[in-house]
């Protein structure tokens, strides 16, 4: 089993606490795997799908009140309630973990306790950290398989490793004779995904689903190792990686951090449209950086597989994605057709007759409910990607030469600019932000502010994490091998409201000018805002529409000025915590807008 003392005295303490029938220690192995599944096939909780379609692939419907992450049951139980911040839900750790035992107590009951070991990142790689899941759930077991390195392999270095506790049970005992429900989860006000930052804890309790349970990604790998990488002196980011080989073979890595539904996991695979690019994936959702020996900043994958979301995943906007979830998948809330395959609104063909939803009724197009749910989800081994880059499980990481923010906005931001410096690329991701609907935010439509996208994943203090970024750049063994910083904006529309710009395989046009500006072989001209690119520098060659380059990259000064404003409001929540180098970056962008 395993050596490690805190690790025996942890699962004992679990055990006594939660009172499951039996625990099992997972090994990781194909034959544990498989006779997890078929206990799942025969009781009803997942579908085998159809083996010449699907092979390997598994079918799961959760229970209509645990669909997604919760971000108003998630807490950071910091000691202070100032160092998690004004964006974080906050309690104290002695009062929410007395609170939490409570309802642990006896929560197994009835159910096999699994011990999951896990790594993430690749095994052997100083940028990684190993972590042990208990659950009490076989879909956590399956699902944590593909997303990260799990089993014995982890357990054999974990006998003189520390790792980062994280306890998990869907909360729903079963009592003696008691059958089981298809998707067993607690009722919303016992949902609690709770994090110990000062003690490197993860304690979730209620729900089954993504980001609530499978605690290596949102809770480990962001916010518990925000915390790890703020002491330090690394970054865990929700960043994209992505390699861009140039036709001459140069290869430069990329990482981008975009809000959600913003198409990150169509951008990190994408298919370039300029023949003699190429663009190959290390990850789509979480970055890891330290600084290597030779002073540049490496950056790793801590995952192993893609939770990404299936509604509008098509051959036609991310054919790679499409090919990656073919086999030895698992599907969450799609759509059921008869034959043993799923479907999902956008996926690019009609509706097969017969369709099941993920509501379990038959799927009526008349009744408006959609076959998948808007947050359906596809696990799976990012191995199977078929542009997974050669060195996405190489320990050092790799190289990053450019840094990416970006967000929808339908105005205001240019297709693309770079930033002046370090600190003013801190400015540029602690205002980013995408446009969200007026049902959304209620009344008027606009912006909501997601710096870094780390909004629901920083696990502390935004205004100090902003000065870790800024420490970082100062702290650089050699500055100027930094990573040069960017936003992008593929969602700018023109008065009509149509998108001015293509997007999907024709950002490589906007990726391309990147690539060029790190090799000083383009030009920018110098805004107020930032550099963007020079008239004629976007390569727009074989795009047969005519596109309005010029409306693309224009810098509307009454825009910015009301965007100045919006940006001071959003700066007022972080109070005195804001860095003093963004209050600088805040008042020299307003001089050079008054100057324009
Ligand atoms: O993922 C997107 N990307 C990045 C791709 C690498 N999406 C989808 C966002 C939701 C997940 C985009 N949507 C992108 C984009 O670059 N751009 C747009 C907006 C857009 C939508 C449709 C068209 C053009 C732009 N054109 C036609 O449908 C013909
Ligand atoms: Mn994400």
């Amino acid at each position: 089993m395993t050596k490690n003392e805190k690790l025996l005295r942890w699962v004992k303490e679990w055990t006594d606490l939660c009172q499951p029938e039996s625990v099992h220690w997972c090994d990781g192995s194909e034959e544990e795997n498989q006779l997890l599944l078929d206990i799942v096939v025969k009781n009803g909780s997942a579908v085998r799908l159809n083996g010449d379609k699907r092979p390997g692939c598994y079918y799961f419907q959760s229970d209509p009140s645990d669909v997604a992450r919760v971000e108003d049951r998630t807490y950071i139980c910091s000691e202070k309630k100032e160092d998690a911040g004004p964006t974080n839900n906050w309690k104290d750790p002695r009062e929410m973990k007395e609170t939490l035992r409570s309802l642990y107590k006896g929560c197994m009951k009835g159910r096999t306790m699994y011990i999951i070991p896990f790594s993430m990142g690749p095994l052997g790689s100083n940028i990684s950290h190993i972590g042990v899941e208990i659950t009490d759930s076989i879909y956590v077991v399956i699902n944590m398989r593909i997303m990260t390195r799990m089993g014995k392999a982890v357990l054999d270095i974990l006998d003189n490793n520390d790792f980062v506790p994280c306890v998990h049970s869907v909360g729903a005992p079963l009592r003696p004779g008691e059958t089981d429900k298809k998707w067993p989860c607690a009722p919303i006000e016992k949902k609690f995904i709770t994090h110990f930052p000062e003690t490197n804890e993860i304690w979730s309790y209620g729900s089954g689903y993504g980001g609530n349970a499978l605690l290596g990604k949102k809770c480990f790998a962001l916010r518990i190792a925000s915390n790890m990488a703020k002491r330090e002196g690394w970054l865990a980011e929700h960043m994209l990686i992505m390699g861009i080989t140039n036709p001459k073979g140069v290869k430069k890595y990329f990482a981008a951090a975009f809000p959600s539904a913003c198409g990150k996991t169509n951008l990190a695979m994408l298919i370039p449209t300029i023949p003699g690019w190429k663009v190959e994936c290390v990850g789509d959702d979480i970055a890891w950086m330290k600084f290597g020996k030779d002073g540049r900043l490496y950056a790793i994958n801590p995952e192993a597989g893609f939770f990404g979301v299936a509604p509008y995943t098509s051959m036609k906007t991310n054919p790679n994605a499409m090919l990656s979830c073919r086999e030895n998948t698992i599907f969450t809330n799609t759509g059921l057709t008869p034959d043993g395959d799923i479907w999902w609104e956008g996926i690019g063909y009609d509706v097969p007759a017969g369709t099941i939803t993920w509501t379990n009724e038959k799927y009526d197009a008349s009744s408006g409910k959609p076959a998948a749910h808007p947050n359906a989800r596809f696990t799976a081994p990012a191995k199977q990607c078929p542009v997974i880059d050669n060195d996405w499980e190489n320990p050092a990481g790799v190289p990053i030469s450019a840094i990416l923010f970006g967000g929808r906005r339908p105005d205001t931001l240019p297709l693309v600019y770079e930033s002046f410096d370090w600190n003013h690329g801190v400015f540029m991701g602690s205002i980013a932000g995408s446009e969200v609907t007026a049902a959304a935010i209620g009344l008027k439509a606009g912006v909501r502010r997601d710096p870094f996208a780390m909004l629901p994943f920083c696990g502390y203090h935004m205004g100090d994490y902003f000065k870790h970024w800024i420490k970082i750049g100062e702290n650089a063994p050699d500055k100027n091998k930094l990573p040069r910083i960017f936003n992008v904006n593929w969602f700018r529309k023109n008065s009509e409201g149509k998108y001015l710009w293509p997007g999907y395989g024709d950002n490589i046009r906007v990726l391309k000018w990147i690539f060029e500006r790190l090799e000083n072989s383009t030009s920018a001209d110098m805004t107020p805002i930032g550099l963007v690119p020079e008239k004629g520098t976007i390569d727009l060659e074989g795009l047969n529409e005519t596109i309005d380059v010029e409306g693309i990259i224009k810098i509307d000064k009454k825009e910015w000025q009301t965007e100045l404003e919006l940006i001071k409001t959003h700066y007022t929540i972080f109070g005195d915590r804001l860095p003093e180098e963004l209050s600088k970056q805040l008042a020299a962008l307003e001089t050079r807008l008054n100057n324009a």
